[in-house]
């Protein structure tokens, strides 16, 4: 099934702000794996390293190599207000399908629905679509299950920043970039990094430095297979599901055995 740009713009809509038995009824008779979709391509990175600089300059050469793309930024959603902060939407003129959308109550830098507005855009002949997540400092192992492959960027910095990171969001990256390459410390942090991780490419959207050389590694990256893909689809609705659940359970008097049949046999009531 192809969906015209109206008929998803609609349904990433309902799928934005749809509920467990939302998602059901839109995609729950479709098949979970959708083979031959496009190429899912995530960035991830601490705040402010330069995700959607480097989207922006990055998509408008893919679409000169003539690749249909579509980005999903996901926009961090205040604990305080519930409110997203939409003007950190990415720019490009050209023809890219750009999408923000709230990350909501998840704390992974992804979004609650994200596997399902995924699953809208694998339906709308796109070639390709990148994933921006939010930013957060430590790994994020999430996006990893949603897409082939995802690029890692580190900001210029001390050989301090390498060590902290070392254990945490590196091993996210199959590919890692150090941003705002035209700042000084730009390639010591990336002989630093380059130490740990392998190749490292050093990118500005000042001087475009890298680009090239950027999309070059990251075709290089092969699909990952689907079954985890698939798998983290149908986790992400049974926790939110169960999430759903215990926010109006009372739980307080019961035994931690008593409260796990509770939900379960709840879960199990709602079998049509
Ligand atoms: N000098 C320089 N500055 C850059 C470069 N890329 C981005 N910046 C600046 O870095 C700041 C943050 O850039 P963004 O692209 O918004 O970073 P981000 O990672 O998307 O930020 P969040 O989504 O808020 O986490 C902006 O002021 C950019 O102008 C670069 O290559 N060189
Ligand atoms: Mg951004």
């Amino acid at each position: 099934m192809t969906l015209n740009r109206r008929e998803l713009g609609r349904r990433l809509n309902t799928l934005t702000d749809a509920s467990v038995a939302e998602v059901l009824a839109v995609r729950g008779d479709e098949p979970l794996t959708a083979t031959d979709g496009p190429r899912r391509i995530g960035f991830t990175g601490p705040p402010g390293v330069g995700k959607s600089s480097l989207i922006g300059a990055l998509a408008r050469r893919r679409v000169e190599q003539g690749v249909d793309l579509a980005v999903l930024c996901i926009d961090p959603t205040s604990p305080v207000s519930g409110g997203s902060i939409l003007g950190d939407r990415i720019r490009i003129d050209s023809d890219v399908y750009v999408r923000s959308v709230p990350s909501r109550q998840a704390n992974d830098g992804l979004t609650d629905n994200l596997p399902d507005l995924l699953a809208a855009l694998d339906g709308s002949g796109f070639d390709e679509v990148w994933v921006e997540t939010v930013g957060v400092g430590q790994a994020a192992y999430g996006i990893r299950r949603c897409v082939d492959t995802v690029v890692v960027l580190v900001p210029p910095g001390s050989g301090d920043t390498v060590q902290a990171m070392k254990a945490g969001i590196l091993e996210v990256g199959d590919v890692h970039v150090v941003t705002k390459g035209d700042r000084p410390g730009a390639e010591q942090m990336a002989s630093e990094l380059a130490a740990i991780v392998g190749g490292v490419v050093v990118t500005s959207t000042v001087d475009g430095r890298g680009l090239d050389d950027l999309l070059a590694a990251i075709d290089h990256q092969g699909r990952r297979p689907n079954g985890d893909r698939s798998r983290y689809d149908v986790e992400r609705l049974i926790t939110r599901r169960a999430r759903e659940l215990l926010r109006k359970a009372d739980v307080a008097d019961l035994t931690l055995r008593q409260a796990y049949h509770h939900i379960i046999r709840t879960l199990e009531g709602e079998i049509q």
